[in-house]
């Protein structure tokens, strides 16, 4: 009996559930929200998995916000998510990678909608077509807006300390959802025979220290001189290598085998490519519950710079914590 029930398969809902019942001032919002991003997520990944047999791969004609060239199955994973939160009426507004102004969602009369989402419907776009992983990322806050159901620019330019909840999915060999609400980590493995994501993750902590470093090699030479030295460092260390050239994947790799994956300023990108608000800070807050570190090139920690726009970029430094505090180092002795 006892190693049935040990066995016994918790699913995300059940999780969420379970979670929401041990905070007294639970009122169940955060608990739908987050039951609204799973089914969301469920049919991204459907959709992500038929990609090669629909006709949906491909560019779609336009481009994003930010000027990248959009895949059609950008598009469709920011409509379900949007689709999603909107069924919930918990969720105010969202801020997307895939639209240039933050979007205000319709609510129900009776309920107030209490949280802002920001999300990465699909990142790691360019690796669709040649059927490489990509990921879902998404934060949640309380919007600062008192008003049962009315929304400002300003709740969405909250630091990333303020989330209340962050996640990622991450449509691999398997897909697997990890999400925190600031109370460890757990992931929750996809079953597709029951289309269920169970409990297979618990608890997750980040390895101190790791050997694999994850950074764009090629713009090597673009790098600033101390980003240049904590690289030659790895070098001499034997570190391995590893990019896959979606971030969900590389951090995923390094917060359960131990490593660091950087975005540093090139000079395409002076201030880094990633988005602060929607990429580096639900990242951020999940490898700091792990136990790891999150900084930028200029070692303010990533959850506490200000955010004034939407599709800000920010430099990042994110993983084990002996590895990113290594990186730090570096950093302080060779930019002096
Ligand atoms: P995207 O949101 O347009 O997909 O871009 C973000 C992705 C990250 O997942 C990845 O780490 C990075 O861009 C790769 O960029 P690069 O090809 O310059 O190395
Ligand atoms: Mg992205």
């Amino acid at each position: 009996m006892g190693s049935r029930q040990q066995n016994r398969i918790v699913t995300l809902d059940e999780f969420i559930i379970k979670n929401q019942k041990s905070h007294d001032d639970a009122t169940g919002s955060l608990t739908r929200l987050l039951r609204d991003i799973g089914i969301a997520s469920k049919i991204v990944n459907r959709e992500v998995n038929k990609a090669g047999l629909v006709n949906i791969l491909g560019d779609a004609d336009s481009g994003n916000a930010s000027g990248d060239q959009v895949q059609k199955l950008d598009l469709f994973a920011n409509r379900v998510m949007i689709e999603c939160l909107e069924n919930s009426g918990e969720c105010a507004g969202v801020a997307s990678e895939e639209d240039e102004k933050w979007i205000k969602l319709k609510t129900i009369k009776t309920r107030s909608a209490d949280y802002v989402v920001v999300m990465d419907p699909l990142d790691g776009s360019s690796n669709i077509d040649v059927n490489v992983s990509v990921g879902t990322i998404f934060g949640i806050y309380k919007k600062l807006t008192k008003s049962k159901s009315g929304i400002k620019e300003t709740d969405f330019f909250q630091k990333g300390h303020k989330m209340v909840a962050a996640g990622y999915v991450l449509y691999g060999t398997s897909t697997i959802l990890v999400y925190t609400t600031g109370d460890g980590v757990n992931g929750f493995t996809l079953d597709p025979s029951i289309g269920e994501f169970c409990l297979s993750h618990k608890n997750i902590k980040m390895p101190d220290f790791g050997i694999y470093y994850s950074v764009n090699q090629g713009y090597y030479q673009k790098f600033d001189l101390e980003v240049r030295r904590y690289i030659d460092n790895c070098n001499d260390e034997n570190y391995r290598l590893r990019y896959i050239g979606s971030m969900v994947s590389d951090v995923h790799r390094s917060l359960f085998k131990g490593g660091i994956f950087m975005y540093p300023n090139t000079r395409k990108y002076p201030h880094g490519k990633l988005r602060l608000l929607y990429e580096c800070n639900p990242m951020a807050m999940i490898v700091e519950q792990a136990g790891g570190l999150a900084v930028d090139c200029k070692l303010n920690r990533i959850l506490d710079v200000e955010v004034t726009e939407i599709h800000q970029r920010s430099t990042i430094a994110i993983g084990s914590k002996k590895m990113v505090e290594d990186f730090m180092d570096h950093v302080k002795k060779y930019s002096a």
